[in-house]
């Protein structure tokens, strides 16, 4: 049965709510959802009828094609001046003698670390601390980009552009092409949490506002660059909340166009000031990848980033809407396991990655920050490659 009859089968259904119904239909002409569809399915409807949904559009939009990139992070500090309630590396937490401050020089070494490995991004994101300004990090992009030019640069957020920009008393849009003349590439998507003041101001106080997170990449887009998106969700949020919030990104992206893709972040709760409360369940975090999904019509991708969740839930995912995993080799982000992240060492190979994809039957597709394709892996098969079976009609592929 392909999802479109599935679809059918869930729609005959005399006890489906006709709200649901109504959506259903919907969605499955193309249309757009609104907030109010969007709150009736956080609050009423099943795993299988978000995800078949999700999956309707996932595949209309990109098949079984299942994106990743080869990427490493560094992070300059994990000590922050800031007070995130749901962070290990606020200063509410950490003890600066635990705490790491890396040089210009560590984070070269770094870089170096990966030369002759073929990774095309390095991310950069960490704490905020007032060594780290505008003339550090266009002197790091350069030095990056000097020692290797095509590396792409994913770096920093609103919440250290804000910071940076107006200690070093430029507009966005300056300290932006000060940036982007070092090297400065694309922007991830952090900081985001909870746009909705109500939470933003429980969870994250003294950062950067909902409003500065979006205009900052509002600047950013218009400047010709892309960025992501990110939701830290299921923590004292509503469901109003992260309808809220993904309508606010739903309505910048009609505009500018310059999200590339939304990640949800599933919040941990260990090490933080909000370590009593519960984490949310896995078909939770499956509702939320499949409704941001079926909402967020003008983006193209969602990610699922896996030291987050663990395995074989971001294997489940590919069948919630998510097309792009993330995390792929040697993912050392301490963020993370900090805060009691599913994989304490998050390390995954290339063919770790492309095994865990093709085995629920869908095609592997390296690419680069911009989603160019460097490599299709449907039909490679590493040297000592598992025996896999997917659900689809995929080839069996033997040793
Ligand atoms: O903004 C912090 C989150 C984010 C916790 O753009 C936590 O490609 C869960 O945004 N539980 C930063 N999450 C990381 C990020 C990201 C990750 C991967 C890919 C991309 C991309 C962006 O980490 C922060 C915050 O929302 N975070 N603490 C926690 N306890
Ligand atoms: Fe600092 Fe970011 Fe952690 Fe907030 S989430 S305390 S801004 S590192």
């Amino acid at each position: 049965m392909n999802e479109q009859s599935t679809l059918n089968a869930l729609l005959q259904d005399p006890l489906l709510d006709p709200a649901l119904h109504a959506i259903g239909v919907s969605v499955a002409e193309g249309r757009r959802i609104s907030d109010d569809d969007a709150l009736l399915l956080y609050e009423k409807a099943p795993l299988a009828f978000v995800g078949t949904l999700a999956n309707i559009i996932r595949e209309r939009k990109h098949g079984g094609k299942t994106y990743f990139n080869r990427n490493f992070h560094i992070e300059p500090t994990n000590v922050c001046i800031y007070t995130c309630q749901f962070c290990s590396y606020s200063r509410l937490i950490k003890q600066r003698e635990d705490g790491w401050e890396y040089s210009m020089d560590d984070m070269m070494d770094m870089v170096k670390a990966y030369d002759g490995e073929p990774v095309t991004e390095v991310h950069i994101v960490g704490g905020v601390m007032p060594q780290y300004n505008l003339t550090f990090y266009k002197d790091l992009f350069s030095r990056i980009k000097a020692h290797r030019p095509d590396l792409h640069i994913k770096g920093l957020t609103p919440v250290e552009y804000y910071y940076i920009f107006k200690k070093a008393k430029v507009s966005y849009e300056e300290g932006f092409r000060q940036l982007i003349e070092a090297g400065l590439d694309s922007m991830p998507g952090g900081g985001a949490e909870i746009f909705h003041p109500d939470i933003r101001q429980q969870i994250a106080s003294d950062k950067c506002t909902g409003e500065q997170w979006l205009d900052i990449h509002r600047v950013w887009h218009q400047l010709g660059k892309r960025s992501n998106a990110t939701i830290l969700y299921g923590h004292i949020e509503s469901y109003a909340h992260r309808v809220d919030h993904m309508a606010r990104l739903r309505q910048l992206q009609d505009e500018t166009g310059g999200f590339q893709t939304f990640i949800p972040l599933k919040f941990r709760n260990q090490d933080n000031q909000m370590s009593h409360i519960r984490e949310v369940t896995t078909v939770e975090d499956l509702r939320n990848y499949a409704i941001s999904r079926i909402y967020l019509d003008n983006f193209d991708h969602i990610k699922a980033y896996w030291p987050m969740i663990g395995r074989s839930v971001a294997q489940m995912s590919l069948a919630f809407g998510v097309d792009d995993i993330d995390g792929t080799i040697d993912d050392t982000t301490k963020i993370y396991s900090m805060a009691g992240s599913e994989e304490q060492n998050p390390a995954l190979s290339t063919k770790d990655l492309v095994q865990l994809i093709k085995a629920v039957g869908r095609q592997p597709l390296e690419r680069d920050t911009l989603y160019g394709i460097i490599m299709d892996y449907t039909d490679h098969v590493f040297p000592d490659e598992e025996v896999y079976r997917g659900y689809t009609a995929l080839p069996v592929v033997q040793r």
